[in-house]
């Protein structure tokens, strides 16, 4: 029998779910249970397909917009939060639906309503087009709001004239961010938001718990998808915080065990809608190829739950 060479894996903590992820998914499997299937989701409930089509087998479906719904089926709306004008519409067609917007989120929603009631133009800092941002810029009237994308907008951007705010995307990198935020309060002296940035907690700890482990790792493998923003993010700290290879895989057979060939120690994160089951899966299909100690650093506990919306609570 050939002996399978050593790995050792360093396991981010936090990494994978999130509070606001596990609250999502709880309010498309409780409407399911309340109201039946179908159930229909407006946008991917979080950004990992895996949920997706675990929800979908027990008779959610998904659709982008809301005139895909018929009047008479609920829908949920996804975790990144939705424009006003969604809401409004289901009221208008007598929908029922549920919120499954992130408490986090709907935090930024009402932070930026404050700033525009408050006469402020808002700099949204943020990637144009993600879910969320759609979201949020949807709070508020076109023409109060200007999206800052990078460091270089952020030197020229040009709002109008008077009082000025900021407010963030949830899942941003948080060095990037600092950077954006420090360029426009110098530009800006009378900018005001919040303390430091809108990043979740969640994002800043999954941030934080793979810078701890890339500097160690030969390579890094995130598990997410690459239309999730803080998963994304995961993979360029990682690359940035010193690791040689830092890829990111959907599921564990993505993963070619043999790039780890030569590598002494494998980093392992997970996005905040990844499941844990896929993070097993990675390490199953390491295990086909080495034999591994797996060792947990754990840069920060974490105890947020969300309750679900007072409708489906009872
Ligand atoms: O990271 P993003 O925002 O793309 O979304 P996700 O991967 O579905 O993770 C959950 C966050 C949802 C809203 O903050
Ligand atoms: Fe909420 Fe943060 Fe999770 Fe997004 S990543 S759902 S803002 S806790």
């Amino acid at each position: 029998m050939t002996v399978k060479p050593a790995l050792h894996v360093l396991l981010a903590g936090p990494r994978g779910f999130c509070a606001g992820v596990d609250r999502a998914i709880k309010i498309v499997e409780e409407s399911l249970r309340r109201f039946g299937a179908p159930v229909y989701v407006r946008h991917e409930i979080v950004h990992n397909k895996f949920v997706v089509q675990s929800l979908e087998a027990q008779g959610a479906i998904f659709v982008e917009e809301l005139d895909e719904v018929p009047a008479d089926a609920p829908v949920v709306f996804s975790a990144h939060g939705v424009p006003k004008s969604v809401p409004a519409e289901a009221r208008r067609r007598n929908m029922v639906y549920l919120d499954a917007t992130c408490p986090l989120v709907s935090k930024v929603h009402r932070e930026a309503e404050r700033h525009a009631a408050a006469g402020r133009h808002i700099l949204l800092i943020g990637h144009a087009g993600h879910p969320e941002v759609v979201g949020t810029m949807g709070q508020l009237e076109p023409g109060t709001v200007t999206l800052v994308e990078t460091v270089a907008e952020a030197e020229t951007v040009r709002p109008p004239e008077g009082p000025l705010a900021f407010t963030t995307q949830t899942t941003l990198s948080v060095d990037d961010t600092a950077e954006i935020v420090a360029t426009l309060a110098r530009r800006f002296p009378h900018l005001v938001g919040p303390a430091k940035e809108d990043i979740c907690y969640a994002t800043t700890n999954r941030q934080a718990a793979v810078k701890a482990i890339a500097a160690r790792s030969g390579m890094v493998v995130v598990v997410g998808a690459p239309n999730s923003s803080n998963s994304v993010r995961l993979r360029e700290v990682a690359e940035r915080a010193g690791c040689p290879r830092a890829i990111m895989v959907q599921r564990g057979r993505e993963l070619d065990p043999a790039l780890a060939d030569g590598v002494a120690t494998l980093g392992i994160t997970a996005g905040a809608s990844a499941p844990d089951v896929l993070v097993q899966e990675v390490l199953e299909r390491l295990r086909e190829r080495f034999t591994l100690t797996v060792e947990e650093v754990v840069v920060a506990e974490e105890s947020v739950v969300f309750k679900l919306p007072a409708a489906l609570a009872k």
